[in-house]
């Protein structure tokens, strides 16, 4: 195991600890409800918010037990996104994270509840975190905004809006990443910069949305290139639905010179903070070599 790789799952398995502690003190009826919830949350996946959110923490120097309840709720509205993303009426996904998609195993009308159960339980997280300052009462609406309509629900809509548009236009695309992909990574960042009065926050915002937009070139070029065993989810899906994507405008080659620019762009604005970058720089080189 590499040093980043060892980093990444200290980080992945505390952010466990505290979806451990959300589920023992759920109390929810019925039963069905509550399982749908942990169904998807169990499925696991990267959790790359809420280590980014810890990584940058550590940078600034934030305790992790003052993020635990910003990553949590970050990755319960990324969750409810990836049911609702999923359902007939939007992507129409059968797989996610290798498994079953939600609709699939509890039927579409529970799924739905599911994501607005997540999305609800986020904000009541959020809400618990006001008490305690200024700073945390700014971090929540920050991650408030991120998520809605002036951002993810903005994104997907305009992605929704131009499917099967004939020719792809670079400010429709741009939008479409920094809103459905780009906010909650930013929201993910920019937590704990809040949460410090702002420090570096403009330079992390920056890093943000690059890392943000590459993370979504990344997929766009998984979607063409990566397989179903790494990716758990279905691939192809892009073109065969007309969607609006990265590889539709640069082609497949010229979309990895792209993700290399904007890999360059992410080492450039990380140079601004004083500490130790290295884990982050070395999350940009993940995200940019993923393969899932
Ligand atoms: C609000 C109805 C509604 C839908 C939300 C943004 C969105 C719409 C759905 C998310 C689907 C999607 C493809 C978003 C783009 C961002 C992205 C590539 C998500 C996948 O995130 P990963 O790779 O997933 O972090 P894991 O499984 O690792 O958590």
């Amino acid at each position: 195991m590499t040093d980043f790789t060892a980093k990444y799952k200290r980080y992945q398995d505390a952010f466990e600890d505290v979806l451990n502690r959300f589920y023992d003190k759920l109390n929810v009826t019925p039963e069905i409800l509550a399982e749908s919830l942990k169904y998807s949350l169990k499925l696991g996946g990267k959790r790359i918010r809420p280590v980014l959110m810890y990584a940058v923490g550590d940078l600034l120097g934030i305790e992790s037990d003052k993020l635990d309840n910003f990553a949590l709720a970050l990755e319960l509205i990324h969750t409810y996104s990836l049911i609702h993303d999923d359902l007939p009426d939007m992507d129409n996904d059968d797989f996610r994270r290798g498994k079953p998609s939600n609709h699939k195993v509890f039927g579409a009308d529970n799924a739905i509840l599911a994501g607005d159960g997540l999305l609800n339980t986020a904000y009541s997280v959020l809400f618990g975190e006001c008490f305690k300052g200024d700073g945390y009462i700014s971090a929540a609406k920050y991650i408030c905004d991120c998520a809605g309509i002036e951002g993810m629900i903005a994104g997907q809509s305009a992605d929704l809006l131009h499917e099967n548009d004939r020719t792809v236009d670079k400010d429709v695309l741009d939008f479409i990443y920094e809103h459905k992909t780009a906010k909650l990574i930013m929201a993910a960042v920019m937590t704990p910069s809040i949460l410090c009065g702002g420090k570096y926050y403009s330079e992390l915002k920056a890093f943000a949305l690059n890392l943000g937009f590459l993370f979504q070139l990344t997929d766009d070029i998984l979607d063409v290139e990566g397989s179903f065993e790494n990716l758990g989810k279905s691939i192809g899906k892009d073109s065969a639905e007309g969607k609006y994507t990265g590889v539709r405008l640069y082609g497949l080659s010229g979309s990895k010179v792209k993700a290399d620019l904007l890999a360059e762009n992410c080492f450039k604005l990380l140079e601004a903070p004083d500490g130790d970058t290295a884990f982050l720089r070395d999350t940009v080189n993940f995200v940019r070599q993923r393969i899932n």
